[in-house]
């Protein structure tokens, strides 16, 4: 049995929790009418508001007691200074490094990587501008007008959900694809538009040895041999993305051409990095630049503000509050922005490949909920569908509702009802509607008598389920890069409580071996018997069936 569920900041929270039952969102609100100017924050034009969770500031002061416990702000230190956090891999954790200014240092088993991380950046400039001027060209001496990268998971939904977010600052020119699926109909579809003479391809993986990218790698290789009629262009339409040298040059690719980054850059937090090539080529480097400066502001709040003032600290203890204390098991993103349209998933990997796990830092089973299962969708197009479940279902769903003061669309009244949707949604999920104003409303509407009470226990909504919002100016690179940094340190802040790694992948590890196993023998096309019924069963299924 751990010990944090019986500590005393645990326990006080367990105590407290019971008392805040009784209370309502709606009742905090009317006795304090300065609710929102102490529970929220703002950073550079990013306003954080969470008054409309279920705390008080006695909460608030027990959150920030676990907080204190679990010594967070040693763990944040030991971030920042390239200590070896990542303990499975015996690895540092230096994602902030990736956005460190020139002038600054960090080290990483004793060496300043900040020289190299700049190094890295001039080479994405030198090459990121050739493209975009067209000094560069492919094997015929055309321009390039297509990227594709080539990668999957955390060498992909960054830069894939960045070059979304930030498409207003896109290039014209030059489009970005992002094929990740070993499913051939993702690289069939996304090549049957291109043509190879125009088509820049980018195989991104840190290892080098992911099967699905080395797949997809190898197909789009034959496609542009075929082409060419022999091996020549290779040379000039791939570039990698990689720590492993060995494997890209065995690929075929010249190592003036190969993007480095290093062994302390988890794949889910490495958007910042080389991974974050296409970004570069399709925003422009100055535009990289200010996403990778709204990263450094967002990390020098988290190292320099107090605990009750700092943004991820508030962010990250708010869910532990709400999974370990009421039980919630999911959380929902809801940007009110179209650009933001990846962001749940790309969050979806941040935190639950990140907090996913069970085992403590003691390598000790735990004893108590960590990481939620991340969701969402952007609005207003969830209020068609799944918010049904956030306002009356039967579980709290906790939700992050995320919307831009201004438009990069402007267009006639789109905006403000747009916001007016968001605003009422967190309004309408704190205040419910009492039995008492759903019955006002069924009488103005005529009904009375028995019809009235058939519809009214329908019509009653609980409300008191916790949101926070999230309004920043506009979505713009430096914003994007402050969004992405608040998330990243949320989630090392609950990995802290939780006691757990952050930083490791078990699960995701397990899974390339897995489908590694099985492979030979769907390539034999004979039937097999060595697995339980059920596999055996589909396995023999598919090979009696396939054509
Ligand atoms: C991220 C994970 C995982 C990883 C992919 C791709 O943190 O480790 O999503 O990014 O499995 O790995 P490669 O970059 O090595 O191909």
């Amino acid at each position: 049995m751990s010990t944090l569920i019986h500590s005393p900041a645990w326990l006080a929270l367990t105590a407290h929790q019971a008392e805040i039952s009784q209370q309502t969102m709606r009742e905090m609100f009317c006795d304090d009418p300065k609710r929102f100017n102490k529970f929220s924050l703002q950073l550079d034009g990013l306003l954080l508001d969470y008054s409309k969770n279920l705390i008080t500031a006695e909460t608030l002061e027990l959150l920030l007691n676990l907080a204190r416990q679990s010594k967070l702000d040693d763990w944040i230190a030991r971030m920042f200074n390239g200590n070896k956090i990542n303990t499975s891999e015996q690895r540092a954790a230096l994602h902030t490094a990736l956005r460190a200014p020139l002038n600054t240092s960090v080290y990483a088993d004793g060496k300043d990587v900040v020289p190299d991380v700049h190094r890295v950046l001039d080479h994405i400039r030198v090459f990121s501008e050739a493209v975009r001027n067209n000094t560069l060209c492919g094997h015929t001496g055309k321009p390039f007008r297509d990227v594709v990268n080539i990668g999957i998971g955390g060498s992909a939904l960054g830069p894939l959900m960045i070059s979304e977010a930030l498409k207003p600052y896109g290039s014209t020119q030059l489009n970005v694809h992002f094929v990740s699926n070993v499913d051939a109909t993702d690289l069939a579809e996304t090549l049957k538009r291109l043509d190879p003479e125009t088509t820049l391809f980018i195989i991104s993986s840190k290892t080098f040895t992911t099967l699905e990218t080395l797949t997809n790698a190898h197909s789009a290789r034959d496609w542009l041999v075929k082409h060419f009629g022999a091996d020549e262009g290779v040379g000039k339409h791939f570039v990698a993305v990689s720590t492993n040298r060995a494997e890209t040059s065995k690929f075929g690719i010249d190592s003036e051409n190969v993007f480095e980054f290093w062994d302390w850059v988890g794949g889910r937090y490495s958007l910042w990095s080389a991974i974050g090539l296409p970004i570069a080529l399709y925003i422009g480097m100055n535009n990289f630049e200010r996403l990778l400066a709204g990263a450094h502001a967002m990390d020098e709040h988290f190292r320099k503000t107090p605990l009750e003032h700092n943004m991820p600290v508030i962010l990250g203890m708010l869910g532990v509050w709400y999974a370990n204390f009421f039980g919630a098991a999911s959380y929902a993103i809801l940007p009110y922005d179209q650009y933001l349209q990846h962001f749940p998933a790309y969050l979806q990997q941040l935190e639950m490949e990140s907090n996913g796990k069970r085992a403590d830092r003691n390598g000790q089973v735990v004893d108590y909920a960590t990481g939620m299962v991340i969701w969402g969708e952007p609005g207003t197009n969830g209020q068609h569908s799944f918010y049904q479940l956030i306002h009356q279902g039967t579980r709290m769903v906790p939700a992050d509702f995320l919307a831009p003061v201004t438009s990069h669309n402007p267009l006639g009244e789109h905006h403000s009802i747009l916001l007016a949707n968001c605003f009422a949604q967190t309004e309408a999920l704190m205040l419910g509607k009492t039995s008492a104003e759903a019955r006002t409303e069924l009488e103005l509407q005529g009904l009375s008598g028995e019809a009235l009470e058939a519809l009214l226990p329908y019509k009653v909504f609980p409300g008191n389920r916790p949101t926070n919002t999230l309004l920043f100016d506009r979505l713009d690179p430096y914003t994007m890069g402050m969004l992405v940094a608040l998330y990243e340190h949320k989630v090392l802040v609950q990995s802290v409580i939780w006691d757990i790694n952050a930083f490791d992948q078990w699960g995701v590890e397990f899974g390339k071996q897995l489908a590694g196993k099985l492979l030979p023998e769907l390539q034999k096309n004979e039937r097999v018997f060595v697995h339980d019924s059920s596999t055996n069963g589909l396995i023999n299924h598919f090979l009696a069936r396939r054509v």
